[in-house]
């Protein structure tokens, strides 16, 4: 009778210590890639130059080894199998970009690619068919080149540009795709152009560029969202957003507070607030710092551009969720040293463990501290995790990318079940290893490796393949007592 009791007692122990490593029901789980690091195909059929080809072929020395994405995962021919990697792994969800230059190989509406609407209602008609649904992001970082050399994303004029595209990609796919990030990471490209230079077209511009890229892309991003509202959504009921690099930023001390939230505005705030604050517009305290830094180096006026007030109501309000891209954290310290702008030095705490990647070190608590600091900032909205992965070198034993999924996962389920934050869905970066911009194919991402080497590009699932699809069919962590 004692011995059943205790039986008894240490089942609902343990069926109460499963919940808690549960996912909320219907919590979506999937994997994500980008058109230049996967496809290949640079010059296949009609499709036109982008910036990232003409990046690696005329300045090959900013990317390691000298690597491109010419052919990368070869996922221009090998789709198939990319689906079908996708449904091995049981994924809800498959998160792809589509490449501009291939849909429209004159950057402009003029001309549509026969071969590139192929290739793209092949992918989404085939991720449906095993049941996955297609998310798609418009723009990760491939712009057309004939639109670069009109200036890009420094012209305003791109505004309208990327709303023409983004017409077209609804046109034709948001039938059957519901859920779509317009652009992916404007910090990673915009500040990775102009203020280091170091991302394609790598045009090293501070002062003003990455701010004109800045407000371009807001503005486009919002010109999309229009678009969709008016034309589309009515018929098709799907969700959009633009997608953040989310870098967690901790103080060093208490007294590095203050600073410390200057500088989550200026990284996070500058793509974030016009967009998801009540009142829109440039977050106060970025338009301050680079006014003072601006008349300190003697333009006439703030090299942060204004917004119009309709601009600020045409962008407020443009979304339906919030798609986190999150990595990483870094502690803030204040130098005191009187300088105009910003007067914070990055470091990382050395208990935080090391990747691959020389910007990325290990710290889970951080992607639960950064999503509740965006709902007190920006209100209670839905979360999506649209990027979260782990950095390693070539193995198919990656024992650290499972922790790292572990630890990350974690913190979401004590956000959602300690903070009742609304996630609804996590997207793991990424589902192959792939071309990772200039680091090459030294750090890698994925689930499955990809072996470079052979004209087949084969794929082989690593470790955290098998982690990740028995993550998925329990929809909890509870299977790992380690926990
Ligand atoms: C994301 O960027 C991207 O969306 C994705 O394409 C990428 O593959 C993935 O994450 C992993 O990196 O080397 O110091 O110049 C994450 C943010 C922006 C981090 C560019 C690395 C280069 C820093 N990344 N950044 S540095």
């Amino acid at each position: 009778m004692f011995s059943t009791k205790l039986v008894l007692f240490s089942l609902l122990v343990a069926a109460v210590a499963c919940e808690e490593l549960d996912f909320p029901p219907g919590f979506q789980f999937g994997a994500a890639s980008a058109a230049y690091q996967v496809e290949g195909g640079w010059n296949a059929s009609d499709k036109a130059e982008n910036i990232w080809d003409r990046f690696v072929h005329d300045k090959p020395h900013f990317v390691a080894d000298l690597a491109n994405g010419d052919v990368a995962c070869d996922s221009y021919h090998l789709w198939r199998r990319d689906i079908e990697m996708a449904a091995e792994l049981g994924l809800h969800f498959y998160r792809f970009s589509i490449a501009w230059s291939r849909l429209l190989p004159n950057g402009f509406a003029d001309k549509i690619s026969e071969d590139g609407l192929n290739y793209y209602n092949n992918v989404i008609d085939g991720l449906l068919e095993k049941g996955i649904q297609p998310m798609v992001t418009l723009y990760h970082w491939d712009l057309p080149q004939s639109l670069q050399d009109l200036g890009g994303w420094t012209n305003p004029l791109i505004v309208d540009w990327f709303g023409d595209y983004a017409r077209v990609v609804f046109s034709h796919f948001a039938d059957r795709v519901k859920i779509w990030i317009t652009i992916n990471e404007p910090l990673s490209f915009c500040d990775g152009t102009y203020s280091y230079g170091t991302n394609a077209p790598g045009i090293y511009d501070p002062e003003v560029g990455t701010y004109l890229c800045n407000k371009n892309v807001l503005l486009a991003h919002a010109k999309a969202y229009r678009i969709y509202d008016k034309e589309f959504r009515e018929m098709y009921q799907g969700e959009l957003t633009l997608a953040n690099h989310l870098m967690w930023y901790e103080p060093f001390t208490p007294e590095d507070e203050e600073l410390t939230e200057t500088a989550r505005q200026y990284m996070v705030g500058r793509y974030s607030h016009a967009v998801y604050s009540k009142e829109g517009g440039w977050p106060p305290a970025v338009e301050q710092v680079v006014a003072e830094l601006s008349k300190a180096k003697g333009y006439s006026e703030s090299t942060l551009p204004a917004f119009t007030d309709e601009e600020i109501e045409f962008i407020r309000g443009t979304f339906d969720y919030y798609a986190v891209n999150h990595y990483t954290s870094q502690l803030t310290r204040t130098v005191d040293d009187g300088s105009p702008g910003l007067n914070v030095e990055y470091e990382i705490h050395p208990d935080w463990k090391p990747t691959q990647s020389s910007w990325f070190y290990v710290y889970p608590e951080g992607i639960r501290k950064q999503i509740l600091w965006l709902r007190e900032r920006y209100g209670d909205m839905k979360f999506i995790i649209t990027e979260n992965g782990y950095s390693s070198s070539i193995g198919l034993q990656d024992t650290e990318r499972i922790e790292y999924y572990k630890e990350y996962l974690k913190q979401l389920l004590l956000g959602i079940k300690e903070d009742g934050l609304n996630i609804t869905g996590y997207t793991a970066w990424t589902l192959m290893d792939n071309f990772e911009w200039t680091d090459g194919y030294n750090s890698r991402f994925g689930l499955y490796e990809v072996d470079f080497s052979s004209p087949e590009r084969t794929r082989t699932p690593k470790a955290s393949a098998e982690f990740y699809k028995n993550l998925i069919r329990h929809n909890s962590l509870s299977i790992y007592d380690e926990l």
